[in-house]
């Protein structure tokens, strides 16, 4: 068994193994600076921050994957926040967030993670996201199940919206129209009886709750491929449904997911959603 729990013997094992390593590596800086001064900085909005260890983070992954995998193209955060195109052609492919949760760590709030996605063909292969001040690393293969800290993990099987705990993220647009939608969102699922409406402030640790049953569904506007990319991977191997607030197949650029345990689920949470709209990713 190697790490996470999966089995050897596929073509991306050493990409799969480099991805585990660096993501332990990147959590130490992460958990030490998390109790330090931080110099932060905004992006799109006010709500979207960004410290000096987001970037040392991600040169540190985006360096050392260079230097193993000099063929392979990349999609980062940082970088595409400094003019990179973000583009995910049909080649092997790393989609890197390196601090998903930075609002969480600029205020020493404790949910922050690396997450690091692969994809070849345009099809999420691996991802692995680890949760460094709990110390748990979440991992999945396609096709080799999800796991964390070598523990399988499976989504819930709840089908019925009134018994549902639901996860969401508000995303950086704060102007009055995108937040009444935001709000309304919410409200028609608290109208539906769903058990509990949760924000807490990562979109890749809320899927990762999801692929371990500890919620029944997610959904978001506003989120981005990088949020995304390593734990679709899982929570797909958990057996959940990772789809476009459509109810179509999910776009990793459209910058809108729903997620569930079951179909059932995500199609009726995806029917109470009023659609926000955000510039996609790849243009
Ligand atoms: C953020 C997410 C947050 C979500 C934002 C944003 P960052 O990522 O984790 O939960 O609401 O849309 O993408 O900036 O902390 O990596």
């Amino acid at each position: 068994m190697k790490a996470g729990g999966q089995q050897a013997g596929s073509p991306w094992d050493e990409c799969f193994e480099a991805a585990v390593q660096l993501a332990r590596r990147a959590g130490q800086i992460i958990s030490k600076a998390l109790t330090e001064e931080k110099r932060v900085s905004t992006k799109t909005s006010a709500a979207d921050l960004v410290t000096e260890t987001d970037r040392l983070v991600e040169d540190l992954i985006v360096s050392e994957l260079r230097k193993q995998f000099p063929s392979h193209r990349f999609i980062a955060e940082e970088a595409t926040a400094a003019g990179a195109k973000c583009e995910l052609t049909t080649s092997p492919t790393w989609i890197i967030d390196p601090i998903d949760g930075t609002c969480n760590f600029v205020h020493r709030f404790p949910d922050v993670a690396v997450s690091i996605g692969f994809a070849v063909h345009r099809e999420l292969e691996f991802g692995v996201v680890h949760h460094c001040v709990e110390e748990r690393l979440y991992s999945a293969r396609r096709g080799h199940g999800a796991f964390c800290n070598g523990q399988q993990l499976w989504v819930s099987g709840e089908t019925d919206l009134s018994r549902a705990l639901i996860l969401t993220e508000i995303g950086s647009k704060r102007d009055p129209a995108t937040l009444k939608l935001l709000l309304g969102n919410m409200e028609q699922l608290l109208l539906a009886k769903a058990h509990g409406v949760r924000v807490i402030g990562s979109s890749t640790l809320a899927l990762c709750h999801l692929a371990a049953g500890a919620v029944d569904a997610y959904y978001q506007f506003g989120l981005h491929c990088w949020d995304l990319a390593a734990a679709t991977v899982i929570v797909r191997e958990a057996g959940g449904i990772v789809m476009d607030t459509t109810g179509g197949p999910l776009d990793l650029m459209s910058r809108r997911v729903v997620a569930a345990g079951t179909q059932k689920m995500a199609t009726l949470v995806a029917q109470a959603l009023q659609p926000i709209s955000y510039e996609r990713d790849d243009v």
